[in-house]
């Protein structure tokens, strides 16, 4: 009796467990397709393509049955196509499709003797994909009406992930287990149905937010990459990648001519290292026709690259993207580059890149970070934007938050790139915004591209936080359309993810879009940036001094506090890196006064008792910033637990214990900086704000557990 209860329980439990909601299928529910399925009276499409049976796959896993196809003209019916299909052809709409090019397509309500019919339809395939998830998106959103007129295009031509996994399965900043796509195995490469599943899953999620491009290993790249035994492994990713408009690149070592061919040297110039890699690249293409090309992180952090023999990075990308152009491949070059000389870091990328401006054959693109640092919580943008004019530039931005609380704290990255995109360059008049200066907008260049670095993991729930989902979810909305908004994004994913009530929706969108804000407040407000422990970019150690490091990955390389003041001065009184933007920025970031206060220490060093904009004076202002985002946390808390009745508990849980370490972490840091800080400033904490709770000489014992925090 007793062995019959528990073996019960035990298969109770597993049902449980099998049901227990965990995030796995991210925003992709379609939940609301069962109370929509009498929108259509049936489908009228081509069954053999892959958008089709996309869509009725999806219909029928949430509905319990497919669309029926239908070929007469029947009343709400959906028509989906492309311009060569017959259903299609009779609608008079080819010229609208020819313009969306490639990728893009329109959704249309059209009437005709008494009858409406929506219609999904692109010029080519692949647009029509794009289409059909538009399509479940509105009708999971509540934004499907019968007057639609949306045509759609991307942005940029080249929408990609940028994985950072190493080939034993580990991934570089990674917060949310191991890779997706490789590990450690005697018998490499195996691959397994799971893995098989996972990576359609896995491409099933990008295309219906339109991302087209997975690189898929680390930018501190391993020869062995490039060996046969893996590529045939990127051979089988490629071809679950393939349906659904996916292609795969891959991160190369640039000496792998030597480290893994055998040869003598990787210099760029010599004739037998040409000849390897063209070698190298049409075995690939061999395995992969659709191959996309190399992402390089070359003369990095002390990554091998073009001038160990004395040459320049556009002759190591040329000649890499000589090896792919007969193929159509393309090199994505990174430009995260600060050992050129003693100077300002935030300076060295830009005085590196620009005397190559226009040297680049055309199937390279430069990569550049948003920032002219390394992903802080708040930079400027890089002034290569919209100063490199005959050269392509793609931005990177990082989904996983590395500098931002890894996959513990809440922060909806949205606004961050957003706030980047539409950073005004000036570099063609007023207007000229980072978005327009890589989209093709100001400079017309053929090939546009930008870069996330990707947030994805074995877990469970894909990002460790079930809200880190929408940052990969934000940054293909963006790359597809780098002008949505970032309050549009957050109700689109909280509606598909979540709940469609307003009474959740409102209050978590506000959540979301405030949650970066806070986090610059208690991590490193007015400019501060890179007061991070010096192993791991979590906590806090504007103290930090490690004998022997470089300086400029020490903290007290970018605040300076001293009795003086606080800040890096990069106006003309300092580094000159103002000197990089274009007027007016430079004039205003020149200035203290004119500087805007998110950047004002980024910018400029001042004493404590510099008059802010706002009356008070530095210090006070610091204080009270910190501790603004300290009580953001925690409304962001209370936000939280007044919504538990519309989220499954499972999910509900997760965040309510993260939202915790969040706060808790929120108190470390503004303790932390400010204890450390006041021992210069010499002046109280303002007595109507928190005092700190921690003593310093005890947060500066502090090493972190990191396998606590993953
Ligand atoms: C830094 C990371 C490091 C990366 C590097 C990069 O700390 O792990 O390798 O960026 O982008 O932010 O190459």
């Amino acid at each position: 009796m007793m062995r019959n209860l528990i073996a019960f329980t035990l298969m109770l439990l597993m049902v449980i467990g099998v049901n227990a909601e965990n995030g796995h299928q991210l925003w992709l529910r379609f939940d609301r397709l069962e109370a929509e399925s009498p929108v259509f009276s049936g489908i009228n499409a081509d069954k053999s393509k892959f958008a089709v049976k996309e869509f009725q796959q999806i219909w029928k896993e949430k509905t319990g049955k497919l669309l029926p196809v239908v070929s007469g003209q029947i009343d709400n019916q959906l028509i989906v196509g492309t311009r060569k299909d017959k259903n299609i052809l009779s609608l008079g709409i080819d010229k609208e499709l020819v313009r969306q090019g490639k990728e893009g397509y329109v959704i249309k309500t059209i009437s005709k003797q008494n009858k409406t019919f929506t219609v999904v339809a692109s010029a080519d395939e692949k647009g029509l994909l794009y289409g059909v998830y538009h399509l479940l998106r509105i009708l999971q959103t509540g934004e499907f009406n019968k007057a639609l007129n949306i045509s759609e295009k991307p942005s940029y031509s080249v929408r990609v992930l940028n994985h950072w996994d190493n080939l034993d399965g580990t991934i570089e900043r990674g917060y949310a287990g191991r890779s997706i796509f490789w590990r450690y195995s005697e018998e490499h490469p195996t691959i397994t149905d799971k893995d098989i599943s996972l990576w359609r899953e896995y491409a099933r999620a990008n295309a219906s937010i339109g991302i087209n491009g997975s690189v898929l290993n680390n930018v501190n790249a391993s020869p062995k990459m490039l060996s046969e035994e893996y590529l045939l492994k990127v051979k089988a990713i490629a071809s679950e990648l393939r349906p659904y408009n996916i292609k795969v690149y891959l991160s190369i070592n640039f000496s792998s001519p030597t480290n893994l061919g055998g040869l003598k040297t990787s210099d760029p110039l010599n004739p037998e290292v040409k000849m390897w890699w063209a070698k190298k690249v049409n075995e690939i293409y061999k395995l992969i026709p659709d191959f996309g090309g190399f992402l390089v992180k070359a003369n990095s952090e002390g990554l091998p690259g073009p001038q160990d023999f004395g040459r320049t990075h556009a002759d190591g990308a040329n000649m890499l993207a000589d090896a792919l152009k007969p193929h159509g491949g393309i090199v994505m070059w990174r430009a995260f580059v600060y050992d050129a000389g003693k100077d300002d870091r935030a300076k060295l990328a830009y005085k590196e890149f620009m005397p190559l401006d226009g040297q680049f054959r055309d199937n390279v693109i430069i990569q550049v970070k948003n920032g002219p640092i390394d992903f802080q919580p708040r930079e400027p943008f890089s002034p290569l934007f919209g100063a490199m004019k005959k050269t392509p530039l793609m931005p990177e931005v990082q989904i996983t938050q590395e500098y931002l609380g890894f996959s513990n704290h809440l922060v909806f990255l949205s606004t961050m790139w957003e706030e980047f995109l539409e950073s005004d360059t000036y570099c063609n008049g007023k207007g000229s915004t980072v978005a327009k200066t890589t989209d093709g907008t100001i400079f017309k260049q053929k090939l546009t591209a930008i870069a996330g670095v990707a947030n994805i993991g074995l877990d469970a729930n894909w990002c460790g936080h079930q809200f880190a989902q929408a940052n990969w979810y934000a940054f293909g909305r963006l790359a597809w359309n780098n002008s949505l908004t970032s309050a549009k994004i957050a109700d689109e994913w909280i509606k598909q993810t979540f709940s469609s009530d307003a009474k959740f929706v409102e209050p978590v969108k506000s959540m979301m879009l405030e949650s970066r804000e806070a986090t610059v407040n208690y991590m490193m407000p007015l400019g501060l940036h890179h007061l991070f422990a010096y192993g791991h970019h979590y906590g806090p150690e504007p103290w930090c001094d490690v004998a022997g490091a470089r300086q400029d990955w020490m903290p007290k390389y970018y605040h300076n506090a001293s009795v003086k003041g606080i800040g890096f001065d990069r106006s003309t009184t300092g580094s000159n890196a103002v000197l990089q933007y274009f007027s007016p920025l430079k004039e205003d970031f020149n200035d203290a006064n004119t500087c805007p206060d998110k950047y004002i220490l980024w910018f400029h060093f001042l004493p404590w008792d510099f008059k802010m904009k706002s009356g008070r004076i530095l210090w006070d202002e610091l204080c009270y910033t910190y501790d603004k985002g300290v009580q953001q946390t925690r409304e962001f808390q209370k936000n939280w637990d007044k919504a538990e009745r519309f989220v499954d508990p499972e999910r509900f849980t997760q965040v309510q214990n993260r939202l915790r370490i969040q706060a808790h972490d929120a108190v470390w840091w503004k303790d932390a900086c400010l204890l450390y800080f006041q021992q210069f400033s010499k002046r109280p904490i303002p007595y109507d704000i928190e005092r700190p709770v921690y003593k310093l000489d005890d947060l500066m014992k502090i090493k972190l557990d990191l396998t606590h925090h993953n």
